[in-house]
Formats: structure tokens, sequence, C-alpha cells
């Protein structure tokens, strides 16, 4: 895998805490930089990923195994990556992506239980060094994500899990952001969306000063 000179930021956090909605914002600030870039996401993004996404999301009377729901995870990621991330990376443009492999620590990892190793054992098979150079986490009490999120249709078969999964996947997001600081952002999403926008800013302006000065 080649290494970029385009950046790859991700967007992370629980259910309803406002990913989609943000995603929209973080792109027209892109747009107002003047920066060449793509918008996709996890699981998804390409034509076979985003049909492992539906495999993924479904609810369905078997059991998924935790390692069927693993591999699945980071087989939509390589062909994602193969696809898509990486050469938009190498052709210099930044990257957007609504989730990648923290959502794997968080929700198989924290969420079910899987071995934190394992999944560093693939991360580690399928991007090679590639990590995000910039991870935003819009971090909310569960109940109040959850409570923004069942206004939708019907809850997919994570949403199906239960409060304490959530937690798990909560908790999971902010151990990470606090032993890598340099790559994690953390933005308080239970405020007003109009303030979460104003810090969401202020993150990526960082962000870019701190780019220019590299
Ligand atoms: N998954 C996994 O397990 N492992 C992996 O490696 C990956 C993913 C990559 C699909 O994700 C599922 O895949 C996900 C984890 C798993 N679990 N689930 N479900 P997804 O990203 O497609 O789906 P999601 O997490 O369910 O996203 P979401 O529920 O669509 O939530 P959201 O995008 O964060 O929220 P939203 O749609 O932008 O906002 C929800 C509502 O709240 C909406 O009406 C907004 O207008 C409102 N909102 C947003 N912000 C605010 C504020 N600040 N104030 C008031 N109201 C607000």
């Amino acid at each position: 895998m080649i290494v970029k000179p385009g950046k790859f930021i991700t967007v992370e956090g629980g259910e309803g805490v406002g990913k989609t909605t943000n995603m929209a914002f973080i792109q027209s600030w892109l747009e107002r930089q003047g920066i060449d870039h793509i918008k996709t996401r996890e699981p998804g993004g390409t034509p076979l990923a985003e049909d492992i996404r539906e495999l993924l999301l479904s609810p369905r009377d078997e059991a998924v195994n935790e390692n069927t729901e693993l591999l699945l995870m980071f087989a939509a990621r390589a062909q994602h990556l193969a696809e898509v991330i990486v050469p938009a990376l190498e052709r210099g443009q930044w990257v957007l992506c609504d989730r990648f492999t923290d959502a794997t620590y968080a929700y198989q990892g924290g969420g079910r239980g899987v071995a934190m190793e394992k999944i560093a054992l693939l991360e580690n098979l399928v991007q090679e060094q590639l990590r995000p150079d910039l991870t935003l986490i819009l971090d909310a009490p569960v109940a109040q994500g959850l409570e923004r999120a069942s206004k939708r249709s019907q809850p997919d078969r994570f949403e199906q899990e239960k409060l304490d999964f959530f937690e798990q996947v909560r908790e999971c997001y902010l151990s990470r952001a606090k032993k890598i600081p340099m790559q994690y952002r953390i933005v308080d999403a239970s405020q007003s969306l109009a303030q979460v926008q104003l810090d969401l800013g202020e993150q990526l302006n960082q962000f870019m000063e701190a780019s220019c000065n590299e």
C-alpha cells in the first residue's frame, strides 16, 4: 500500500450522535476551503462493499458468529481501501469517511467483546500502515443518541442491541481517543447542532493549520 499525499478524515460515534448530519457540514467545510475530496462510508463505499453492508445490517433469525461479523467488516474494508480510499489518497484527494476501523474496535471489540488483539491483527493485514490522519468522535450520552435515532424507520441489526452494548461502544471510543490524542478529537454532540458545528469547524481549522505547517 503506497503512502498518500491526501488526508484521511474519519467521523465516528455511537447511534444517533449526528454523524450523517455532520458529514454534510464537514463536506461543505472542505468545499469552502477548496479542498479536492471524496465522501464515503463504512461498511460500504463500493458496490461489493455495499452488498456486504446489506448482509451485515439486515436483521436475521440466524445468530451471526462474531468472527463472521468481524471478517465481513474487514472484507468490506479491504475492497473499499483498494477501490476507493487508497487511489483517492494517492491522487492527493482528501477522504472523508463515515466510520472506519475505530467502529470495529468499538462495536466488535467493545460491544461484542472480540479481543482487541484480533482486531489489530486484521487491521495490520488489511490496512498495513494506513491510519486516519484525523478522527472526529461525536460523543453524546447513549440514551440521548438512541432517542434521536429512534425517530427513524426500522432498526437495523446493530440498533436492536441493548443499552449496555452501546455503553461499551461509547467507552471504547473514548478510551481509544485518550490513548492516541494526536489522531482523535472528541466533540460534545449532546449540544445544539449549531454548537456542534462550531466545535467541528474549530477542530477542522486547527487540523488544517497543522497540516499546512507539516
Ligand atoms: N459497524 C460496525 O459494527 N463495525 C464497523 O467496523 C463499522 C460499522 C464500520 C452502520 O453504521 C452500523 O455498522 C453501525 C455500526 C456498525 N451501527 N448501527 N446501527 P451507520 O453509520 O450507517 O449507522 P448508524 O450508526 O446507525 O448511524 P446513525 O444512527 O444514522 O446515526 P448518525 O448518523 O450518527 O445520526 P444522524 O442520522 O445524523 O442524526 C440522528 C437524528 O438526530 C437526526 O434526526 C438528526 O437531525 C438529529 N440530530 C443530529 N444532531 C443533533 C443535535 N446536535 N441536536 C439535535 N438533534 C440532532
